[in-house]
């Protein structure tokens, strides 16, 4: 089902569309946001020389330190009397990144998810187990908001307590799952492990996963075992939070709701703006938000624009699956790796589970890349010529696919920790 109209726009109207809204922010934050004033006034550019979409390329990029740096309200364009909501991202180290919503931006975002959820025909006859954490992260409040929006029943249950979760799932039924793919891959192995029949137990029929990038074999994997369809959800709280962008039943890529959220690709390192179908860091602005509205703002993500529309009749420009983040990239002796890379060689290997953890370290002067990962139930820890051969194997596949030389550790299943949220997969330890 497609849930707004503008999903449907010819592109002329889109354009139209997005340079009337692009017009719109850009005097918005002109006249309101000190700081984005500033960087115009340093370029020598004013709100009338922005006239359409195109003319985005003068505008100055924004990144992650200017929120910090204006902590905590400092780049907000509307009176806090008129916010509703405040989110804060999890930032492990000095100030979080704070962002605001108003009325119009929480019905903005809420329109976001219920295109998503949409997209996986949840409608109001779906019980939705929603198991984002709740809280100041946006993925609980986000999906919570657009299921309320579809009028699915929403059972909010949070993260935490995995066996109790998969007890309710059943009890009430759930139709619809929405967690990141780890906390999915966590409690499927819960339920697998307590006895539970996947398929009859379960009335489980859509997932709707995101908020960590996850390889294409991890995500056929958790479909395949939970008998789903599955839904990827993007976004990213300093854009709206879940709901910027989300993949139909058709093919796996992510229709962008570029009426709201405008997509550029760029180069990290020249910052030039690169062509539709060239693998670079995903730029969004944000078109219609009030509260925190945001320009060119540099995600970090790495991806690759798709022009060509969609068999299910959507005309939105889609990306690809988010490959990691330009800042998660590891270079291994010169070699460029992105741990989602791992992750998909690894699930083409039957022996073993999708629970790794690649591990990066100096020995002398070149960087040694450990990948720890759980062998499955049935692999016999005793045999040591069986677990040379399965590491043999993940070696070799790990070179010819990606050209790394590694080390692999075989553990025993259930012995790498699990995560409830976003699963952490790297340890750096030439950065520590
Ligand atoms: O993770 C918002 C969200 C919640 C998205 C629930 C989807 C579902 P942040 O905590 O600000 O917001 O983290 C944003 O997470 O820049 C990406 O690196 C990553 N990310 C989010 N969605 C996806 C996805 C939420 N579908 C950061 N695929 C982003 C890959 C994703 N990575």
């Amino acid at each position: 089902m497609i849930w707004s109209k503008e999903e449907l726009l010819s592109r002329d109207e889109m354009t139209s569309l997005q340079s009337k809204r692009l017009k719109d922010t850009v005097s918005k934050v002109y006249a309101n946001v000190p700081f984005y004033k500033k960087k115009f006034d340093e370029l020598g550019i004013t709100p009338n020389d922005i006239n359409s979409i195109s003319d985005i390329s003068k505008l100055p990029f924004t990144k992650k330190q200017d929120l910090r740096d204006n902590y905590p309200f400092g780049l907000f364009a509307v009176d806090n009397s008129e916010l509703v909501r405040i989110h804060s991202s999890s930032g492990t180290t000095g100030k979080p990144t704070v962002v605001g919503y108003t009325k119009a931006d929480i019905g903005v975002w809420a329109e976001g998810v219920a295109r998503v959820l949409s997209m996986a025909d949840i409608t109001n006859k779906d019980i939705i187990h929603i198991a984002y954490g709740y809280g100041l992260f946006t993925g609980g409040l986000g999906l919570h908001d657009g299921a309320s929006l579809v009028g699915a029943t929403v059972v909010p249950s949070s993260g935490g307590f995995t066996s109790r979760q998969v007890m309710l799932m059943k009890d009430f039924g759930a139709t619809a799952l929405a967690c990141t793919p780890t906390f999915a891959f966590h409690l499927l192995e819960t339920a697998e492990s307590e006895g539970y029949d996947i398929k009859k137990d379960f009335k489980l029929k859509a997932g709707v996963f995101g908020a960590e990038p996850t390889s294409k074999g991890f995500k056929e994997e958790l479909a395949r075992r939970w008998n789903i369809s599955y839904h990827d959800i993007y976004g990213l709280s300093e854009i709206i939070g879940p709901g910027v962008a989300g993949s139909c039943k058709h093919s796996p890529d992510l229709h962008i709701f570029e009426d709201h959220f405008y997509p550029e690709i760029i180069d990290p390192e020249t910052l030039k703006v690169l062509p539709y179908g060239e693998k670079g860091e995903l730029v969004i602005t944000s078109l219609t938000k009030q509260g925190f509205p945001i320009i060119r703002y540099r995600t970090g993500d790495v991806t690759v624009l798709v022009p060509q529309i969609c068999g299910c009749g959507r005309t939105q420009i889609r990306m690809k699956n988010i490959m990691g983040r330009v800042d998660d990239m590891l270079i291994v002796n010169g070699v460029n790796v992105f741990p989602s890379q791992v992750e998909h060689v690894l699930s083409n290997i039957d022996e073993i589970t999708l629970n790794y953890q690649i591990i990066v370290d100096k020995k002398g002067y070149l960087d040694k890349l450990e990948v720890m990962v759980e062998v499955t139930e049935n692999m016999p820890m005793d045999s040591i010529g069986a677990l040379e051969r399965v590491q043999k194997k993940i070696q070799a596949e790990l070179l010819s696919n990606l050209y790394i030389h590694t080390v692999v550790k075989l553990v025993e299943p259930r012995t790498i920790e699990r995560s409830q949220g976003k699963a952490v997969r790297v340890i750096d330890k030439r950065s520590l």
